[in-house]
């Protein structure tokens, strides 16, 4: 008798210590890092091209025909140009006065449109020639991105916020705050619109956040460090990862950065 009582209080003591480990398990830091383990996508790269190493890039975008359109920044050294992507060359300039800074860089019947940072001026380009047709204000706190859906302009200001815009009148349509799994996402940088996702640069990081425009949740991440630290083992003086360009025609990716003497045509490999 007296040792089927020990042998029930030992199975009772062993069950007790069991369920206080499942509990701390479950509540602890240990568990919820491990819910909250990040899977991302990787690149691989298809193409690389030549890229103006004095372009501190801010928007990027893809035209059609082996072009691209590029806005670059710093007070002084601003434009907004058209570049042949195959080699490289800057075949148009337009610069911007010395006094501001260029940022995103979006393209929407035929009109360059273009942000700047620190203020919520803008201007809008002939795609041709690149003259200006005029300018406007945004209500963004500053102009970081700009891409496009072909019907709205979606808008970064460095915050957390993903906003949509009128084309016509500027005005903010809508506005999201990016979350990913319950943590906001900030310093939202360069953009593109990509098969009804916007992807954004993460501004000093070398991530890619994949955003549902609808309601701003991150639905997926792409990390992409290598062409970045390459480019500094090689001796380059660079900056951080900036600028995705879509070709809708051809389905080609191409990224760059500030001051990267290279543009990359990549192809994002999905998660194993
Ligand atoms: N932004 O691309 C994150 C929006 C702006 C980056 C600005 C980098 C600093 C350049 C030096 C500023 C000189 C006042
Ligand atoms: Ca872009």
């Amino acid at each position: 008798k007296p040792r089927t009582l020990a042998t029930v209080s030992a199975i009772l003591a062993v069950l007790l210590v069991i369920s206080v480990i499942c509990l701390l398990l479950v509540s602890s830091n240990t568990w919820r890092a491990f819910q909250q383990v990040v899977l991302y996508e990787t690149i691989s790269v298809v193409n690389e091209f030549p890229h103006d190493p004095q372009a501190f890039t801010q928007g990027l975008l893809y035209a059609g025909n082996d072009t691209l359109y590029e806005s670059t920044g710093l007070y002084k050294k601003s434009s907004v140009r058209r570049v042949a992507l195959r080699t490289g060359k800057v075949e148009k300039l337009q610069k911007l006065d010395d006094s501001v800074f260029g940022e995103g860089l979006t393209l929407l019947s035929n009109r360059l449109i273009q942000v700047t940072w620190l203020q919520t001026l803008g201007f809008i380009y002939d795609l041709k020639n690149l003259s200006k047709l005029g300018t406007f204000n945004h209500d963004m706190k500053d102009g970081w991105g700009l891409a496009t859906d072909g019907k709205v302009l979606f808008g970064s200001d460095g915050s957390s916020t993903l906003y949509k815009i009128d084309p016509q009148t500027f005005k903010v349509i809508s506005k999201h705050v990016v979350f990913y799994k319950g943590h906001q996402v900030h310093n939202l940088n360069e953009l593109e619109y990509i098969n009804g996702e916007v992807w954004a640069n993460v501004f000093m990081t070398d991530c890619i956040a994949k955003i549902s425009p609808k309601d701003g949740v991150v639905v997926g991440w792409i990390f992409l460090p290598n062409l970045r630290k390459e480019l500094i083992k090689a001796g380059n003086a660079i900056d951080v990862l900036n600028g995705i360009a879509w070709d809708a025609e051809q389905e080609r990716i191409f990224v760059t950065g500030k001051l990267w003497p290279k543009l990359y045509e990549i192809k994002v490999l999905p998660i194993k």
